[in-house]
């Protein structure tokens, strides 16, 4: 069977500057609060390899975009880094970042690439975080005043934006479970960063739209999809909470201008309701988005939490879910994530059904894995038929989606070249090309040619 997409169809890969771009402390960046952390607390990343230099994509995106279109993309995103452009949040415009800026986006077009440009990426400016970070209003101000930067500055080019990548993970890692700094375990505070991340992403919307440039304005969200254990009554119910609190808590601000009455009423009842203002309500419901990216790499699969009881108090989301393993799935064993193919189709259906069928492209999919070295062949390539085939069954669900009507414009991979991340740095890679890091080569793998070729033909047999 032949899996054929739109000649108008997104191929292209993912990254962010704060993973990409190195330069950490060059030409004018200020710290963002992973520079920040590593300094404090080398011991949290993974073999102390901080984010400094990452894939020096700072000094080498135009050779690296040449690899780009070897690559087969007509489409590829990444991100400004805010501690770049305006080092001190809320300031002056550092000249040196814009010609970065410029320069990468002219690259990307002189090559036919259309440059997908999103505002955040998990990296808030050190004075920013000191500032109270997403706890604080003059810091979502800070933010809108920057987007209205970007835009200004570049949007006579740009024309695909995306307010922020993954809003939950600093709510999550952030401020619920001590994996990212500043490492706060506060449900009330967790509660408030996201609700404000939603202020934010609306108040860019608001900007953009007031500047009447060109093009769309979108987010991107993880979208685990949510599995209960089994069909009894109290896994339900579990399974509905992990959906309200995780996926509907931003999914349904940005695309329906409202949050979910259920998660407004447990909130209320448990005392966890944000301070809010008059005047948000009409904020939000105008910060609905022209497109949706849907970062999917797992599914959420949850059962009852024991001894459940409807009345007791929630102070963390898990007093009403609790995570479920479930026997005999698919492993990436690197990462530990459950590969679930079909997820992919079970979003798009729901976003069809239940969202208005709003257009929307996978904005990021992959496998990292750790020790590719294992696998260069003697061409000096990394074999990595796991990655083909990981890639390409999640294409063919996509496919699926798409035959029954899915507004999916696009398939954008993480990563192109294996970069650093957050707290594991390179242990698990995810690119379409090797990064040696002694010598900064990089070298195609077989799936960047399975990629190039699949994206050339606009489909696969
Ligand atoms: C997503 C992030 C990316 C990237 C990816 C892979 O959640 O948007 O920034 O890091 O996950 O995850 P990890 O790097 O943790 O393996």
């Amino acid at each position: 069977m032949k899996y054929q997409f739109a000649d108008d169809f997104w191929w292209g890969s993912a990254t962010s500057a704060p993973q990409s771009e190195g330069a950490a402390a060059r030409d004018g960046k200020s710290q963002n609060i992973f520079d920040y952390w590593y300094e404090i607390a080398p011991e949290r990343f993974h073999h102390q390899v901080g984010p400094s230099e990452t894939s020096t994509f700072y000094d080498n995106f135009q050779q690296d975009i040449l690899l780009l279109k070897n690559l087969g993309h007509n489409t590829f995103r990444t991100s400004i880094s805010w501690s770049r452009l305006i080092p001190d949040g809320d300031g002056e415009v550092n000249p040196k970042a814009v010609a970065f800026y410029n320069a990468l986006i002219d690259s990307l077009l002189a090559q036919g690439i259309t440059p997908f440009i999103n505002l955040y990426h998990f990296d808030m400016p050190l004075c920013m975080q000191q500032q109270g970070g997403w706890e604080s209003r003059a810091v979502v101000d800070a933010y809108a005043r920057y987007a209205k930067t970007c835009f200004s500055l570049f949007g006579d080019r740009v024309s695909h934006w995306f307010t922020f990548n993954e809003p939950i993970v600093p709510v999550e890692a952030g401020y619920l479970n001590d994996l990212h700094y500043p490492c706060v375990i506060d449900f009330k505070r967790a509660i408030t960063v996201a609700y404000h991340s939603v202020l934010a992403h609306a108040k860019a919307v608001s900007e953009f739209r007031a500047l009447g440039n060109q093009g769309s304005i979108g987010i991107i969200l993880n979208l685990s999809p949510t599995y209960p254990r089994s069909d009894s009554q109290e896994d339900g119910v579990a399974a509905h909470y992990a959906d309200l609190l995780l996926n509907k808590s931003f999914l349904d601000p940005v695309t329906k201008g409202r949050y979910p009455d259920d998660l407004v009423n447990l909130l209320r009842a448990n005392d966890l309701l944000p301070l809010t203002a008059p005047e948000d309500a009409q904020l939000i419901a105008d910060g609905v988005v022209d497109i949706l990216g849907v970062n999917y790499y797992q599914p959420r699969r949850v059962k009852a939490k024991e001894g459940y009881q409807a009345s007791d108090p929630v102070t963390m989301p898990e007093d009403l879910f609790s995570y479920y393993a479930m026997p005999g799935r698919k492993i990436n064993p690197h990462r530990g994530w459950e590969i679930y193919e079909k997820g992919l189709y079970d979003i798009l259906m729901d976003l069809k059904e239940n969202y208005g069928n709003i257009p929307c492209y996978i904005s990021e999919n992959g496998m990292g894995v750790e020790g590719e070295e294992a696998f260069i062949g003697a061409s000096g390539r990394v074999e990595d038929d796991y990655r083909i085939d990981f890639i390409r069954d999640h294409l063919k669900w996509l496919h699926q989606a798409l035959s029954e009507g899915s507004n999916c414009k696009g398939y954008h991979l993480w990563t192109f070249i294996d970069c650093w991340s957050w707290l594991n740095a390179y242990k698990n890679r995810y690119g379409l090309v090797r990064l040696d890091r002694e010598s900064q080569q990089r070298t195609i793998k077989k799936s960047g040619y399975w990629f190039a070729e699949t994206a050339r033909q606009n489909g696969f047999d």
